[in-house]
């Protein structure tokens, strides 16, 4: 039986940690990868101040603490990151707070690169003054390859457009809920809502 000792009040035994675990093993069988992944000496770092976790987060404590090497580990960083690669983009809403016009409403639209190409959208030119909101939950989502960046314009007919600002829509935040991102170029402010999966 291995006994670490993380500070001077006293020692664990692992054996303590895995006893439900343990009665887990009588019915599903053993999970040898977790001791397998176990580190022969433990880093004292904080781990004794950690209040004992129920066991169902145990092994993210583990993981947290014990990076893991070789052939598993690697396949979990590749899951990763292919779920971080790709992602679709729903965009949610247009909020105007504050125009970059004063006389005429702006006329936005976005330059959006996806990295090989860049696109205009939409088509058409969204008609906007501070307070506006336009719902963009009915456009159709999009697919991302990593992350693309929204260039926001204000189309100005007599003299050249205004650039309002950019942001960047990361598939990082797939999965993360409502997302904002602002826009405050040139005394505009505008707010893009939207959400990646
Ligand atoms: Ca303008």
């Amino acid at each position: 039986m291995v006994s670490i000792t993380f500070s001077k009040q006293g020692a664990f035994s692992w054996y303590e940690w895995f006893i439900p675990l343990k009665k887990r093993e009588q019915k599903q069988g053993p999970k040898k990868s977790i001791k397998a992944a176990l580190p022969k000496t433990a880093n004292r770092v904080g781990v004794h101040d950690l209040k004992l976790p129920a066991m169902s987060n145990l092994l993210l404590l583990i993981m947290a603490f014990f990076p893991m090497h070789g052939p598993e580990a690697s396949a979990t960083t590749a899951d990763a990151a292919s779920l971080t690669s790709s992602c679709r983009l729903q965009l949610i809403g247009l909020k105007c707070i504050t125009a970059e016009g004063y006389l005429t409403p702006d006329a936005i639209y976005f330059k959006i690169d996806h990295g090989d190409y860049v696109e205009e959208w939409p088509k058409s030119r969204m008609r906007m003054s501070a307070g506006d909101y336009i719902d963009m939950r009915e456009v159709n989502s999009i697919a991302i390859d990593g992350s693309v960046t929204f260039n926001m314009w204000d189309d100005d007919t007599f003299d050249s457009d205004d650039f309002l600002g950019k942001a960047v829509l990361s598939c990082r935040d797939a999965g993360a809920g409502e997302k904002i991102a602002s826009f405050s170029e040139d005394g505009a402010y505008y707010k893009l809502y939207y959400k990646l999966y």
